[in-house]
């Protein structure tokens, strides 16, 4: 069966890291919306640096958790493409083969003037040359407010392609992700949420399975 699944923060929650918009959720009283911009990288950054090096320090002390697995043996069973809004890597180190990033990845740096890519190193600094270029314009390679998520002819292919969608630990808050339900669903697709609370965009998934991810995406996949 050909699966497109999409996950969200709420699936490495149980692993330890924060979600973005619960209460707990926020960064020295900042709102995920002021930091992840590029304005904000302009006007701060340091505090934006900052917060990157503190959550890709978090994402390589944690682990994967049994969510992140069953969806691996998934992979196994089915024709699955996996979309994740995450940007550490639980998925790849939880077994699953092929994982495609829309928001980017913390394990990677990105130089601001040639695009030039590299492994970020544990932390990155304001003053930090590109290895390509030389130019002082180094960042997080994540996608920001604004920015155009990464592989999307790849994932509105995948999209159009699925016989199931699923979205696991996502609030539906942020588009152009929050709208994957609605756009399959329009053709007839069956769409599935697993979360542990409704959504914002709930009313689009024809079946909703409530609860811990750790708990529900083994039972889904079983
Ligand atoms: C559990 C659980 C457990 C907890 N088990 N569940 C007005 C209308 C429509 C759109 C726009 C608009 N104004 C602006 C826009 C566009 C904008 C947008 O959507 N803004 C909104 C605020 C309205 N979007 C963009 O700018 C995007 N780009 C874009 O649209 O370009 C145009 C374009 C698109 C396509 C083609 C061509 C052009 C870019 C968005 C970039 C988002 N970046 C961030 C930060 C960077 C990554 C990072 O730092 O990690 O990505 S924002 C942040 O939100 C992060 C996340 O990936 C993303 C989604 O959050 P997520 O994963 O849903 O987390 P939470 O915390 O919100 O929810 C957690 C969920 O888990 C909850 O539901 C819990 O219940 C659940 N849960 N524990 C199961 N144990």
């Amino acid at each position: 069966m050909r699966i497109t699944v999409l996950t969200g923060a709420g699936i490495s929650a149980e692993s330890g890291l924060a979600t973005f918009r619960a209460s707990d959720g926020l960064w020295e009283n900042h709102r995920i919306e002021d930091i992840a911009t590029p304005e904000a990288l302009e006007r701060d950054p340091a505090l934006v640096h900052d917060f990157y090096n503190m959550r890709r320090q978090k994402a390589a002390e944690v682990q994967p958790n049994a969510a992140h697995r069953a969806l691996a043996k998934l992979a196994g069973a089915h024709d699955l493409t996996l979309i994740t809004q995450n940007v550490d890597d639980l998925h790849e180190r939880g077994g699953s083969p092929d994982v495609i990033h829309m928001h980017g990845a913390l394990n990677s740096a990105l130089c601001g003037s040639c695009d030039a890519r590299w492994q970020a190193p544990k932390l990155m600094r304001p003053e930090d040359r590109c290895p390509a270029c030389g130019a002082c314009a180094t960042r997080p390679d994540i996608v920001w407010f604004g920015e155009v998520p990464y592989h999307m002819e790849r994932i509105w292919q995948a999209l159009d392609e699925a016989e199931l969608f699923a979205a696991i630990g996502t609030s539906g808050n942020v588009y152009p992700a929050a709208g994957f339900a609605q756009h399959s669903a329009r053709s007839g697709v069956e769409c599935i949420e697993l979360n542990l609370e409704e959504s914002a965009n709930s009313r689009d998934f024809s079946r909703r399975i409530p609860g811990p991810a750790s708990r529900t995406v083994p039972e889904w996949v079983e």
